[in-house]
């Protein structure tokens, strides 16, 4: 090969060095995630891996994020972005563990290693894009990842501080030649900005739809970067945004607001039945919420931007007089009472998949329009090449009503408005504003269309949280043994009850869902799930109680 391989080594030993730990670390829901101390030798090998698998692609560029995303200011995290702008595959997600893993001495040899068995040609081209969230010690991150891609005699790009979902786009849109538009982060701001205003019109608001909405930036790069979008979106939609130079996504945020079903704090006086949205530390996810006039707080979370999307793809679709299968796809999280909507109302086909925006990408896939959302917030559209292909010759053909060419109009616009790489939470939001604004709803009308059974999610911390083996879509678990029987004869005593357990990939607790048909059940059964989980595997601290 044309790379001296022997700078891996000293560049390791000298600046990243992993140390003494043995701690085994894997490449989890969301890449390398812990507390940022622990990462700096993960981001440079992260680097030196990134540049191996661009070189794999003959150059196309593969992104390097680093983001902790929902997680605590202390963590940090690091994710690799596939050249299609796409989460890692599979089969480098073991390669990325395995080189995560090895000590230092042994790090030359295991690059080696993959370079033989993945046959890379080292005098090809190599193109990493780095980006970064606002993490006091991101920097830092990005210059060990800059080494790992030196270290290989990579090209770099550093993007600096952007949104999760903005990477994706840049890495994609540089390798199709901007096919999927401008491959810069103006050009992503005013990709969608140009569809959302043309889509809207010059009538900002038409019935219960006001064109005013809070947003909560988490702390965080969305708050940063949802400036620039207003910049653009001038009056169309005026959005006002709060918590931005705080402690990322400290008591605020998408996560915060899901998990605690509450406000975040640092909102603004503001009227009831306000429409606000919460973002989370690198923007790829977004819940919607409003306070009402007697003070009662109400959440709309990923199942419901999944269905109000879902429903209004659907109208469209007919209106354009084509004919195109549309698909959910969930996970354990989503509501009960989502899952019958889209079964009895929607009539929609819907699929549940294990955690991990990665599953559901992969599953949404199957179907001509796949929606898919996690109950967090985490979701988006992706429509096949030949459902594009479809709606273009449609609206070329000269079989094509006046009337079913402006829903076509409307449709293309709306395909330009989603980032079909990745979730992201600004371009999720413009199109829930224009699902809204196109039928008049407020977040009230929006509410009415189903309503939620009661749920919550607990942490529960275990000394390791590793013995947890989970199947079907996370819906059983396998292991600790016995304890799936125990958790079923609990959600038996409850009406409409459901629980389950996993370990989280993103932070060292093991998660507890449960839901049931009113809240004082909800509360006890999760609590006495909890209590199982962390009688059965050494919990550690506090012991939950009822
Ligand atoms: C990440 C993933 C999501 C996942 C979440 C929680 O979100 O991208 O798909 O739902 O972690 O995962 P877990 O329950 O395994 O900890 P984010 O926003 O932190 O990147």
């Amino acid at each position: 090969s044309s790379v001296d391989l022997r700078t891996v080594y000293a560049f390791a030993r000298e600046f990243h060095s992993k140390g003494p730990n043995i701690e085994k670390l894997l490449y989890g829901t969301a890449g390398f995630r812990t507390l940022h101390e622990k990462l700096e030798f993960i981001a440079f090998r992260m680097g030196l891996l990134a540049t191996i698998r661009s070189r794999k692609f003959g150059g196309q560029a593969i992104g390097v994020m680093i983001t902790a995303s929902h997680n605590p200011e202390c963590d940090n995290g690091v994710k690799i972005i596939d050249p299609k702008g796409e989460m890692l595959e599979r089969d480098w997600e073991t390669i990325a563990t395995d080189l995560v893993n090895v000590p230092d001495d042994r790090l030359e040899s295991e690059v080696a290693k993959i370079i033989a068995q993945e046959k890379i040609d080292m005098g090809a081209q190599s193109n990493v894009f780095i980006g970064m969230d606002t993490r006091y010690h991101s920097p830092a991150m990005g210059r060990a990842v800059v080494n790992g891609v030196r270290a290989l005699k990579g090209n770099l790009r550093d993007f600096g501080i952007l949104t999760t979902p903005m990477l994706h786009y840049l890495v994609y849109t540089h390798n199709v030649r901007g096919a999927y538009g401008f491959p810069t982060v103006d050009g992503y701001v005013s990709k969608l900005v140009n569809a959302f205003k043309r889509l809207r019109g010059d009538v900002y608001e038409n019935g219960n739809y006001k064109n005013f909405i809070l947003f909560d930036g988490a702390n965080g790069v969305g708050s940063l970067k949802m400036h620039e979008f207003n910049r653009q979106l001038g009056p169309s939609l005026e959005c006002q945004v709060f918590n931005s130079n705080g402690k990322i996504n400290h008591n605020c945020g998408a996560d915060f607001v899901k998990t605690n079903q509450r406000a975040p704090h640092g909102l603004p006086e503001h009227e009831p039945n306000t429409r606000c949205v919460s973002v989370d530390g690198d923007a790829d996810r977004i819940v919607y919420f409003f306070t009402d006039s007697d003070g009662v707080f109400h959440l709309l979370d990923g199942d419901r931007i999944a269905t109000l999307i879902a429903d209004y793809l659907m109208n469209l679709v007919k209106k354009c007089g084509i004919s195109l299968k549309l698909g959910i796809v969930q996970t354990a999280y989503a509501n009960g009472a989502s899952t019958d909507y889209i079964k009895q109302q929607l009539k929609v086909d819907v699929a549940c998949v294990p955690t991990g925006v990665k599953h559901l990408h992969h599953k949404a896939l199957e179907y001509d329009i796949g929606v898919y959302f996690e109950a967090n917030g985490h979701g988006t559209v992706i429509f096949s090449d030949s459902t594009k292909e479809k709606i273009s010759s449609a609206s070329r053909s000269n079989e094509t009503s006046n009337e079913q060419k402006e829903s076509l109009r409307k449709l293309l616009l709306t395909i330009d408005i989603i980032n079909e790489t990745v979730g992201d939470a600004i371009s999720d939001m413009l199109l829930v504003e224009t699902i809204l604004h196109a039928k008049g709803f407020s977040l009230k009308d929006w509410l009415a269309t189903y309503e939620d059974l009661p749920n919550t999610i607990k942490k529960v911390k275990v000394q390791d949280r590793n013995i947890f083996e989970t199947t079907d879509a996370e819906r059983v678990c396998v292991k600790p043994d016995g304890l799936q029987d125990k958790i079923d004869e609990l959600v038996r005593k409850y009406k409409r009850g459901r629980a389950f357990v996993r370990p989280s990939g993103t932070e060292d607790v093991v998660r507890v869902y449960a839901e049931a048909e009113n809240n004082d059940d909800v509360q006890l059964l999760a609590a006495e799930v909890s209590i199982l989980v962390y009688e059965m595997a050494n919990g550690v601290g506090e012991k939950p109680s009822i």
